[in-house]
């Protein structure tokens, strides 16, 4: 366990001691970060600095085997004469001090001091795999150091070990929301928020469901979703389908008269759905969750929504204070990668999985290796 993704900068980076060094830098290409430095070292000469390394990834996007293309760049500057007038030591010092100081800097930052890390031969087919299915490059580069760190070379030396460590290694990075057992004479109250359409309110149907049936508590339902037509109805069906008692509300202070009122151990909230660019609607939920003090607040996002628009979505849902993850439309996709990308550019964990629109069915609580599973395939 103990895998730990981070955000990681530009992957390029320009030596801290750059403006002394004189010339031009010249760029060199290789399959791998060696092949580059041996074109520059056989183009210059051995005694090089490197500025700067890069690694690039294309896809092309009319190619039929869908094949990664990716290689290595060494930005290099041949030594200049004039600094050489430094005793060699005391260069090699202060260049050693520059490049630590680089590597604390980069760590500072949530950077990567190990950009130069190439992946196993051994790991690549399942490395790739994790590419195609949309897993962002760092994080897939992260996974597979980590399922390489987790083994012997000769471990992974055929495919299905290699395979089986990359799963592993995914499922060692995902983490899950825990919930403690309900004690006798407890209220828990939980909140469900996120985007129009996300599958908030058929996720608290289902969650409603599950907890009935694993914790043999009471379930008490209320939508404070006053806004929408039909939307009060949708939740009120399946409280009546599932026998459980139900409110309606349109203020923060009604909410919390029902949540007193209400005999049921657990009660789940239900919250209109709005664009994270609502501020107006975020301000009425972060009244509301001011007031109840929630136990737990679910944001509900579709697998789909992974990336830019997922991580606009969290930083504006942050003042509602969301403590766990609900992935909803699952089904809907065949590139699963998107659950890491939520995981690690959220750092919220995962609450459940919905893998479909029936209710209570298609939902479950989430689970390491199964996520892992689905990811790979
Ligand atoms: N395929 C699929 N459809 C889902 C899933 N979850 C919800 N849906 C469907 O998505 C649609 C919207 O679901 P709702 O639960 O009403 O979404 P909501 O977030 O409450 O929507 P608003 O209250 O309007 O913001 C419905 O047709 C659901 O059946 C899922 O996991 N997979
Ligand atoms: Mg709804």
């Amino acid at each position: 366990m103990g895998h730990n993704f981070m955000k990681r900068n530009a992957f390029w980076t320009a030596h801290p001691g750059h403006h002394l060094l004189q010339g031009p830098a010249h760029c060199f290409r290789g399959r791998s970060m060696k092949e580059a430095l041996n074109h520059a070292e056989a183009a210059l000469g051995r005694q090089l600095w490197v500025v700067g390394t890069n690694r690039t990834i294309a896809r092309s996007r009319f190619s039929t085997d869908k094949s990664i293309d990716q290689w290595y760049e060494v930005e290099v500057v041949p030594h200049a004469a004039d600094i050489q007038t430094k005793p060699t030591e005391t260069l090699a010092h202060d260049h050693l001090k520059t490049v630590h100081k680089a590597v604390s800097d980069l760590e500072d930052s949530g950077g990567d001091p190990l950009r130069l890390w190439d992946v196993p031969a051994c790991l690549n087919t399942p490395y790739q795999y994790l590419i195609r299915s949309g897993v962002e490059v760092v994080y897939a580069e992260r996974i597979a150091r980590h399922a390489a760190a987790c083994h012997k070379p000769r471990d992974l030396s055929d495919d299905s070990s290699a395979w089986q460590a990359m799963i592993d290694a995914v499922a060692d990075g995902i983490s899950v929301a825990h919930r403690a057992p309900i004690e006798d004479g407890e209220k828990r109250v939980i909140l469900v928020v996120g985007p129009t359409g996300a599958g908030k309110t058929t996720s608290l149907a289902k969650m409603a469901a599950h907890l009935q049936l694993t914790s043999e508590k009471r379930v008490g339902l209320i939508s404070c979703d006053m806004f929408r037509i039909a939307a009060v109805e949708q939740l009120d069906t399946y409280a009546r389908i599932m026998n459980m008692p139900f409110a309606a509300a349109d203020s923060a202070q009604i909410v919390a008269d029902h949540v007193a009122e209400i005999d049921a151990d657990w009660i789940l909230i239900d919250t209109p759905g709005r664009g994270p660019l609502d501020d107006n609607h975020l301000d009425i939920l972060r009244e509301l969750v001011d007031v109840l003090n929630p136990d737990e607040v679910h944001l509900v996002l579709p697998i789909e929504s992974a990336g830019r628009w997922a991580r606009l979505t969290a930083e504006k849902f942050a003042v509602v204070r969301p403590d766990r993850l609900i992935v909803t439309k699952i089904d809907e996709t065949d590139r699963h990668g998107g659950l890491i990308n939520l995981l690690a550019d959220l750092k919220l964990p995962f609450s459940y999985m919905s893998t479909g629109q029936n209710v209570p069915q298609d939902f479950y609580p989430a689970d390491p290796d199964q996520i892992a599973s689905i990811i790979m395939g």
